[in-house]
Parts: structure tokens; sequence; C-alpha cells
């Protein structure tokens, strides 16, 4: 059948078959400042005519677009980052003569956080290290304090980094696992690089999971060193502490919140920082006195070994509060370029050799990625006091240089920039040496402390410690890896290796390690633990309460109101957003329908539900699963009778923390979920939980 002609519109109206053109106060320019008239249609030849090459205004915009994408970091590439302030205490003046260090100085700053193995557009929960890079703006200039929430790393020498990063991220003929470590090549090249060990038992633990960027510790890892206005110095190592405390998920949550919301943390952090509940850090220093150097069971300049805290206690610096998200994430976000050697006079670094191999990298990282050397002119790199030197021009300059001298010494202008004695000085540390490509013996010992952090964990850490290399071992198809880690294990904590290889089905299949150097065992240090350490609070945590129609809307006012006065923040969750009619003919709005707010976003639940629609939910999948998960993520519960059918759909069994909310309920369940996890649910359908061998307690 021939076609009946298409019907075309002579009108000269450029808007004519589309929707008619927006007007504002505000005209629509090109990049060169040109008012545009239309930005919906191409110019082309007749309306149904072909494009013309003419249209300078359409090639622009599109040239651009195709530009605007940099290279992502080759790691820590997917980040989420805030603006803040820093305000110093008292502590550190005595040890530093940097500005910002001096006591109630405020410093802006700009965090940060990242995960390291996956792209820019991975998820937020996968198990891994997670970045935390802080630019300090003080008044002499920009300092980087680019650290990690583990205070330790996987090598001991820059120049296996790219191995050991290429081991983690996806494997390159198959472009898979994008974001994860429970593949072969990671565990081969951490099976064979025996230095690794430590770190890698940081990673199995569940600090690789937390449950909020806002609930991370942070680390400097090297040994930095301080220096005061007379020029002494002291080593130290850098700490963050959270003041909401750490947290973590489990890892069958971590695994779901993939699923569930992809940008956890980062919605997580803009949630928090745009409702005004900033989150914040205490900087900790932790001087070392170099008379102990020497007589230490390990040395301060390898970064696989941590200084324990009940050893060498932490001194409060000053504050850290994240209190502005980013106006433009690319701007921002994106282009913020960190850089260990970002120093100021006062603080100097070490011969740590992973540091000294970082100090080359960042520079020539922002090089290709931004593209030339005038990283340092874009809003978010530029330090907020006063920059004069003789550097000119590259890839877009921004700044207009003016004046007859690019050079010094110069006696044109005798007042343009020169050096000053108040100006950096490198820490005069006496040095003789061969040049030699080796390790120090001090570096030998790989299995010490990375027996010390398992130990210092409660059972129930140790349980998830188990059941991750379990995970992450079970993925590894090469049967030799996987025995050569199980050899690593042994020599670790024998009862560990016992019980991974058990969880395998692998039992005496360990291949024997003959370690650099004979491990021994340290004293624990409790201070590694989460949950050991974690205080009983809800502030800054989300309550989920499920309701349905029929529901009692007087009780979700008490919960609502009981948990907001505890700290922390509440999300309804219904069959339907739009609509709930309560009992008493309360109509409500939920903030999630129960397949999009699954209970693994929330840290307690409560199920609030009416009679008149019980039959709909326990044949709702959503629903049963709900309740379900929080029941086996071992969260606190509060529920209603008209609940039961429910419960007993998802298995969910009566314990101290179940609650009923009726009468005194809750007030019981606040104070319940404040205490955290009810973690003997775990041992009900997990493996059992494994004593610690030396408990994690200290000499008085
Ligand atoms: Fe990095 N690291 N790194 N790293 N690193 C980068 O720099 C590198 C190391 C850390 O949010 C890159 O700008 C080498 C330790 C953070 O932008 C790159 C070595 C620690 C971030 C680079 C290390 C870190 C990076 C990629 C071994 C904790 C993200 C993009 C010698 C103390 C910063 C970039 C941000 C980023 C090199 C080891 C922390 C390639 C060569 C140890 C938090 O330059």
């Amino acid at each position: 059948m021939a076609k009946a002609p298409r019907k075309t519109t002579t009108s000269t109206e450029t808007g004519a078959g589309g929707e008619p053109h927006q007007h504002s106060a505000t005209p629509l320019t090109t990049n060169h400042g040109m008012a545009v008239s239309d930005d919906q249609n191409t110019l082309r030849a007749g309306v149904r005519g072909p494009s013309l090459i003419e249209d300078f205004h359409f090639l622009e915009k599109i040239t651009h677009f195709d530009h605007e994408r940099i290279p992502e970091r080759i790691v820590h590439a997917r980040g989420s980052a805030a603006h803040g302030t820093f305000v110093a205490y008292k502590g550190a003046a005595k040890y530093s003569r940097a500005a910002f260090l001096q006591s109630g100085v405020e410093t802006p700053v700009f965090t940060r956080f990242s995960t390291v193995a996956g792209g820019a557009g991975s998820i937020d929960t996968p198990r891994d290290v997670r970045g935390f890079a802080v630019k300090f703006y003080t008044q002499e200039g920009n300092f980087d304090l680019v650290g990690n929430n583990i205070p330790v790393f996987f090598i001991q020498d820059a120049i296996k980094f790219p191995d050991f990063v290429h081991s983690v991220k996806m494997e390159p003929d198959r472009g898979f696992p994008q974001n994860a470590s429970a593949h072969d090549t990671f565990w081969d090249f951490v099976s064979l690089a025996s230095e690794a060990q430590h770190m890698v038992m940081w990673a199995m633990s569940d600090r690789a999971i937390p449950r909020s960027l806002r609930m991370i510790e942070g680390f400097g890892i090297h040994t930095f060193r301080l220096i005061d206005a007379k020029g002494a110095a002291t080593l130290i190592k850098w700490h963050w502490r959270p003041a909401l405390g750490m947290q973590s998920t489990t890892w069958d949550e971590a695994v779901k919140l993939a699923g569930a919301d992809q940008d956890f943390h980062r919605r997580d952090l803009w949630e928090a920082i745009t409702s005004g509940a900033f989150p914040a850090w205490e900087l900790m220093i932790q001087p070392i006195p170099e008379a102990d150097v020497e007589g230490l069971p390990y040395d301060i300049l390898d970064p696989t070994k941590l200084v324990p805290e009940e050893d060498y206690p932490l001194i409060a610096v000053g504050k850290m509060t994240l209190n502005r998200w980013p106006d433009n994430f690319f701007a921002e976000t994106e282009q913020v370029a960190f850089h260990p050697g970002h120093l100021v006079p006062g603080i100097d670094v070490t011969n740590d050799p992973l540091l000294q191999g970082r100090l080359f990298s960042y520079t020539d990282t922002q090089l290709k990625r931004i593209g030339g050397p005038n990283f340092h002119e874009l809003e978010i790199n530029k330090p907020k006091c006063p920059m004069h030197n003789f550097q000119r021009d590259g890839m877009a300059r921004q700044a207009v240089d003016k004046g007859r001298t690019n050079y010094e010494p110069n006696s044109l202008e005798p007042n343009g920039p020169r050096e000053t004695p108040k100006g950096f000085a490198t820490y005069a540390e006496p040095l003789v040496g061969t040049k030699i490509r080796q390790r120090s013996e001090t570096f030998a010992d790989h299995h010490t402390q990375a027996r010390m952090f398992y130990r210092s964990q409660t059972p129930v850490e140790q349980r998830h410690i188990a059941n991750a290399y379990t995970f992450e071992l079970a993925k590894v198809e090469s049967e030799a890896v996987r025995k050569r880690q199980l050899g690593h294990l042994d020599l670790i904590d024998s009862e560990l290796g016992a019980t991974v290889a058990e969880n395998l089905g692998m039992p005496g299949q360990a291949e024997p390690i003959t370690p650099v150097k004979e491990p021994f065992d340290m004293e624990p240090s409790p201070a590694l633990s989460i949950l050991g350490k974690a205080e009983p609070t809800l502030v800054g945590r989300k309550v989920g309460i499920m309701i349905s129609d029929g529901c009692d809307a007087a009780l979700v006012t008490k919960l609502r109101a009981t948990i907001v006065k505890a700290g922390a923040t509440v999300q309804l969750v219904a069959p339907k957003v739009g609509k709930t009619t309560a009992a008493n003919g309360t109509v409500m709005a939920a903030d999630h329908m129960i397949a999009g707010g699954p209970s693994v976003i929330f840290d307690a639940v409560a199920i609030v539900v009416g009679d008149a629609s019980i039959a709909s939910l326990v044949a709702n999948p959503a629903a049963v699963q709900w309740a379900s998960d929080a029941f086996h993520h071992c969260k606190v519960m509060g529920v209603v009778g008209a609940a039961r059918p429910l419960l007993d759909a998802a298995g969910v069994k009566s314990d101290a923390g179940v609650i009923e909310l009726a009468g005194k309920g809750v007030e019981t369940f606040v104070q319940r979920a404040e205490a955290g996890r009810i973690w003997a649910r775990e041992e009900a359908v997990e493996m059992p939980a494994k004593a610690p061998t030396v408990k994690p307690k200290r000499r008085a």
C-alpha cells in the first residue's frame, strides 16, 4: 500500500513541530557569549532536509559534550566529597609550627572519600578499602592528607603498586569482576607477595564494608615528621576518628545494598550534609619518640605495619566538620587533585619507600588526568593564600601573568617573588648509604601483625573474617592459589586457617609456607576492634517503619518522635508511597514502596502494620523479605501484634531484639536499637563463633 505523503509544515517558526520555546531574563549563549535564538533544532536544509555543517552553535555544543569526561583515576575512581572546616585544638602546636595546627585556627577543607578498585560508576558497598583524602587550604599553602580507612598498606615498595593494582582490578582478558577482590589474580598476587597478608586481613574484616562514610576511621598510614618552631622533629602517624563512631554492614547487607542503592554511601553523605547533620572527625597524632624506633619489633618506615595506640597514645589536635556539599560534582569532586607532597612548613615526609614513590605518582597522574601542568589553577585545587612564582604558560593556562621578568634572580623587578627563610625547609636527616635495590631486614616479618589484628577482634568479628576469607577463596578457581593462601592463614592463626579450610571443604590441604621471618605473638590491641569499642547510640542512624492500611497512626507518631529524639532519622515504607490509611482514618504518605526501601538501608526497623492489610503483606515477597532480612541481619525490630503472620512467614523468631511496641515498648525498642545488633542470631545460622585464642585485653 502506498504511504500517504507526510504532512510537512511550512511555518517559519523554528519550534514548529516541537515544543514551544522557553524564554527567561537570562539569555542562553554560546561559550563565547553570543546569544542563541534556538537551542532545540539543528540548522538544516529544509525542515526535512540534511543538517548543515555551518551550524557553529551545534558544533560547539556537541564538541564540548564529546569531551565531557576526563580520564578517571586509575585507582580511587569512585568518590564522594564535601567541603568543610578544620579547627585546631591546643594539642599540636607543641609539635609543629604549621599555622593551621595552632590553637583555634580555622581552615577550610575539601574531603574526598573513595573506593579503590572499581570504576567511577561502580557501586558504593563492595568489600574494599576506602580512600580518605583531605585538602586543607591553609594560610601557608595547601596541605593534603591523602589517607585510607585502614592504617596499613598491601605493599612495602612503590615499585610493586602497578602489579598490586593490576591484580585486584578486573582481570584483563575477561573484564570482570568489577570492584571485587574475590578472584584469582588478587589472591594469586597476595599469597605470593606475603607482605600483603596484614592488610588483606583488614580487607577481610568488617572495616572493608562500612555502614557509612561518616562512620569510618582514617589514617595517613606512613610515618611523617612534625617540625616545631625551633626545627625539632617528632615522628608521628595521622589518625581520623569519626564522631559517630565506627559501624559496618554485614556482608549479606553489603551485597544486597549493591542492588538496592548503588549510591548508598554517596546518598547517605549527601542526606546528612544537606539536612544539617554534619559529619565530624577528630584529627589525632600519634607521636613516636625517635629514641624508641630502634627497639620496636617493627620498622616505622614499613607501611605494612601499624603502631598500637595502646603503646603510643593518640593526641587530639583538631576537629573537621563537613558542612557543604559541592555545587558541581565534576568541577570539584572529579577535578580535585591530591598529592602527599602538598606539604606546609612544619610537616615533612620520611623515607618510607611507598611514600617516596607516591611523591612522584600523584603529579604524574594529574598531568594525564587533567591534561597539563596548570591543574593547580582549577578552583578546587587553588590555594586560598597568595601564590607567586615564575612558572608560566602551558595547556589551558588561566592566569594572565604580567610584567617583564619571568625568572629570578632579577634586578628589574626587585619587589617580585623571592625565597624566604620562613619557607618550607626539609628536615636535615643525616644519611649514609650504599646505592642498592634491597628491602631492609627490618621489613621481613609479614605475619605477626596480621595475627595481632585477628586476635584483637571480638569473636563476632573473627567469625566475619573467617567467612570473608571463605567467600573470597571459594571464588578462586585455582586450587594451588587457595592452598597457598591457606598456608598463610595457618601461619597467622592455625585455628583461623583450619576454620577456613574446613569451610572450603579443604581440611588439611594448606600448602606449608616458609615465612621470610617467623611470626611471634604481639599483645592484642583492642582499639583495632569495631565492636569492642562501639558506644551505644542511634545518632546519625536511620530507622525504617513499615506501615500499611489499618495501622496505628498514634503509634507511628510516637515512634517517630522517640527515634528522632535519640538522634536518628525515620523513613516510612508502605505498599504504596502515595497513600496509607490508618485505622483512625489518618492518611499518611511513605518515603518508599516496600520493594524500593528494603530493610538493608536501615539500622533498625519497626513493623507497624494493620490487620486490614496483613494478608496482602504476607502474599508480598518484598514484604516478607523485608522482615526476614532485618531479622537475619541481626537488627533490632519493633513489632505490633498484627504483624505476627508476616513475622511467621519471614522466619522471625522471638528474641531479645524483637520488641513488642505496645505499652512501654517504644522506649525499650529505641534503647535496644542504640545498643546495636543482636549478633547471637548469626550463630544460629552460620558457623559457630570461635573464641579468640588470646583475649583482646591488654595489660593494665
Ligand atoms: Fe594512592 N594514588 N598510591 N595511595 N591514593 C592515587 O592519584 C599511588 C597509596 C590514595 O580522592 C592516584 O590522583 C601509588 C597509599 C587516595 O583523589 C595515583 C601508591 C594510600 C587516593 C596514586 C599509592 C593511598 C589515591 C590516582 C604506592 C593511603 C584518592 C588518582 C606507592 C595512605 C585521592 C590520583 C582522591 C589516588 C598512586 C598508595 C591513598 C595513581 C603509586 C599507601 C585516598 O597517583
